[in-house]
């Protein structure tokens, strides 16, 4: 019996090696979407690539950037995201982030939102962050 589970841990152990998050939290902006953040740190030595993320949470999660365009703040598309070995990339309020479209129930404090990241070469990361709504922003999402 110790040796199947020797051989099944590897497959997921490695996709994640050096690859971490610290500071996950999510909130809500209407019923229907909201915005995940978090740092995503790269402590292995392979490059990694945010090239996207999955939720069950929701119909789409997308990776966005805000900017200001004639003074008001934009939320466009971005990606994919190279992380460097030893970089680190901040998905924050107001600059990228994981957005969250077509929530299946609205974003309350307490809940988990559960999330895939996908690393390119780094393979795929499950991570799981509480909504703060309370915790807002200076400006944009
Ligand atoms: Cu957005």
């Amino acid at each position: 019996m110790p040796a199947l589970i020797v051989c099944m841990l590897p497959l997921t152990a490695m996709a994640q090696e050096g690859v971490r998050i610290t500071d996950g939290h999510a909130r809500g902006a209407n019923p229907k979407s909201g915005a995940a953040y978090m740092v995503i740190r790269n402590d292995g030595d392979r490059a990694c690539t945010l090239s996207g993320v999955e939720t069950d949470a929701a119909a789409r999660a997308e990776l966005h950037t805000s900017r200001e365009e004639n003074g008001l703040m934009r939320m466009v598309r971005t990606g994919p995201v190279p992380i460097p070995p030893g970089a680190s990339h901040e998905l924050a309020p107001g600059r990228d982030h994981v957005m969250l479209m077509g929530l299946k129930t609205p974003l309350r404090d307490g809940a988990e939102l559960a999330l895939t990241l996908d690393l390119g070469a780094c393979g795929r990361l499950d991570v799981t962050v509480p909504v703060v709504n309370t915790r807002l922003p200076a400006r944009g999402d």
